[in-house]
């Protein structure tokens, strides 16, 4: 990566003065630099010393499909909810380069642990839309995803996924296996400490491990600011003895690369990496919440000029691989996509009314038995999505 492709922004937090403090002994332990990446700007245009990913216009081209889709099926998923067809969802609106930068970086054998809304990344690895759909229309099975096996399921605990992933991290070092383990956290996520026990065990045993956060500026109605007295999310894995940087999660070039360079280093045995990628939440929070109630509308009419897929079809569109006739006929591709997904959603049969009971224990508690017996009395529970 050339370094002069970076912007370095360097926070110092010096002790005071060792004049003041003549006769102690002063080490210099708080100076680091954390450094921040952009290649693609948000009006499109690329910076100089960009990485070789810029020059791969298949590629990109794949993955802002793949953008386009997972916003298609978003917006598709909000109707859902709002039509009583989906019980609640959490939009991803606005965080696609920063979910299918980590998803098409990783290989399969990799582990992937989400939170909740990392749906393009998972796309990328692919679950299918009709999984997702399930999961949050209510039935586990959702959860139970088809392709990767092995990746874990959604996360609603927050932060909770980081020491799943440190797990599996710590696994693939002991087997000698050249896979990683890459998580995902919010800007809220970070101030728990799960975060902060997976950051130590990543730095402490040097687990093959990506920790992704993904600040989105808000924590439901907590802003950025109000989570934490750190300067940058970033510097928290450097605590941990975590090579730890910021990319502008808007921008896919950048985060793809840095994901990239992270997963060689892990899958080489060379440490864990930390990388916080700055976007914003544009939407909700949930299909629950009402932003507008928190929030300043010239804040989200602000970020919107940053939005990450505009600016990747304009890039696009000015080395001749896209334009307006490829887009309508993407739209219309991802249309049908997303409505054969939901038609495959609607059709799953229910979950026997039973199942929410039977797979908690080994042997059914008898208040639970009790439940159940009481449930099932009621079978007219058990219709309709
Ligand atoms: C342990 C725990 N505490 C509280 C909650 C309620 N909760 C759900 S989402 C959320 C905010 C998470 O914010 P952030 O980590 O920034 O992720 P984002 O939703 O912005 O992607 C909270 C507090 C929870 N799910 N789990
Ligand atoms: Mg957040």
């Amino acid at each position: 990566m050339p370094a002069s492709s970076t912007l370095v922004c360097t926070s110092l937090l010096r002790r005071s003065s060792a004049t003041r403090h003549s006769g102690l002994k002063m080490s210099n332990s708080h100076q680091f630099s954390i450094e921040y990446r952009q290649y693609l700007r948000p009006d499109g245009t690329l910076s100089d010393a960009s990485p070789e990913l810029a020059t791969r216009l298949d590629e990109l081209t794949r993955l802002y499909q793949l953008m386009s889709l997972t916003r298609t099926f978003d917006a598709k998923a909000i109707a859902l909810q709002r039509t009583g067809k989906l019980g609640t969802y959490a939009s991803c609106l606005g965080h696609e380069a920063a979910h299918i930068g980590m998803g098409s970086a990783m290989r399969p054998e990799d582990c992937f642990a989400p939170m909740y809304r990392e749906y393009g990344a998972q796309f990328a690895r692919g679950v299918k839309m009709s999984e997702v759909l399930l999961y949050w229309g209510g039935d586990e099975r959702g959860n139970d995803f088809s392709v990767p096996r092995h990746d874990f399921a959604w996360c609603v605990p927050i932060a909770t996924q980081c020491l799943h992933a440190a797990g599996a991290a710590l696994a693939f070092k002991l087997r000698k296996e050249p896979r990683v383990a890459v998580c995902v956290v919010g800007d809220g996520g970070t101030s728990k400490a799960d975060f902060n026990s997976a950051v130590n065990a990543a730095g402490a045993w040097q687990l093959p491990m990506v920790l992704v956060i993904v600040n989105n500026q808000w924590a439901i109605s907590v802003p950025r600011k109000a989570q934490t007295g750190a300067e940058t999310l970033a510097q928290k894995g450097i605590a941990g003895g975590i090579r730890s940087l910021q990319v502008d999660g808007n921008d896919i070039i950048a985060m793809r690369a840095a994901m990239d360079e992270a997963l060689a280093r892990a899958r080489a045995d060379r440490g864990p990496t930390l990388i916080e990628a700055i976007t914003y939440r544009l939407s909700d929070h949930t299909t629950a919440d009402d932003a507008r109630r928190y929030r300043d509308q010239a804040e989200v009419d602000d970020a919107w000029t940053r939005e990450p897929l505009k600016r990747l079809r304009v890039f696009l569109e000015a080395r001749g691989v896209w334009d307006q006739a490829r887009e309508d006929l993407w739209k219309i591709t991802c249309a049908k996509k997303v409505d054969d997904a939901v038609a495959e959603y609607l059709a799953q049969p229910k979950p026997e009314l039973g199942d929410m009971f039977d797979y908690l224990y080994a042997e059914m508690p008898v208040e639970l038995k009790r439940q159940r017996e009481h449930a099932l009395r009621f079978p007219e529970l058990n219709h309709g999505h």
